[in-house]
């Protein structure tokens, strides 16, 4: 496991399954309905129980790069933060997008007291945000919110392959803090 300190807090990379996380929230690469799908998406509402489509069902969706928050239900994690991240089109447009998912998910995590947060890398399934970009612009916005943030003490990456893991270790390793 890699990890980096910004300011008092702590950026960690980790490889595995995010439905395993212990981290007060994890944050779910959601779709603008709000509905289980596939992917990340569908193992954590798999895996939370029924009830958090009973909840998000309700919430009248989300919109790309913002993010709305519902409990964990059957998780370990107490919330789960649902952003939608921008189908890549290669436009500038993308980045934003991505970054303000980032930013959008930190910011309810402040607001409801949630310490640590676990992320899947957004848009980089389904969605086709290519890996390399997406963990330079993931782990930039990351830094620059627990820069003024530092109530937010912990956010893990969790990675699900080889490559995924890999291509945000160097993009770690890059980054400036
Ligand atoms: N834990 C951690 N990461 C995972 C897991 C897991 N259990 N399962 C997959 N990943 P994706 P997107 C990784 O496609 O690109 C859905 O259908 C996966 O390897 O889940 O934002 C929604 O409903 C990839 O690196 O999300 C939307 O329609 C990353 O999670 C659409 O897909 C994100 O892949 C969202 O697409």
């Amino acid at each position: 496991m890699e990890k980096k300190e910004v300011n008092k807090s702590v950026i960690e990379l980790a490889q595995g399954d995010i439905t395993q996380e212990e981290t007060a929230a994890i944050v779910n690469a959601a779709n603008k309905e709000l509905s289980p799908g596939a992917g990340v998406s569908g193992a954590i509402h798999k895996a939370a129980g029924e009830q958090l489509w009973e909840d998000t069902k309700k919430l009248g969706g989300c919109e790309t790069g913002e993010a709305k928050i519902t409990w964990g239900y059957n998780l370990r994690a107490r919330y789960v933060i649902h952003t939608v991240g921008p189908v890549y089109s290669g436009s500038p447009e993308d980045a934003k997008l991505l970054r303000s998912c980032y930013m959008e998910s930190l910011k309810l995590a402040s607001g409801h007291d949630a310490q640590s947060v676990s992320f899947p890398a957004i848009s980089t399934g389904v969605f086709g945000y290519p890996i390399d970009e997406a963990a330079k612009v993931s782990l930039q916005a990351v830094r620059d919110y627990l820069r003024e943030h530092p109530e937010i003490q912990k956010v893990r990456f969790v990675l699900f392959g080889d490559n995924d893991y890999a291509a945000y270790q160097a993009a770690l390793k890059n980054l400036p803090v």
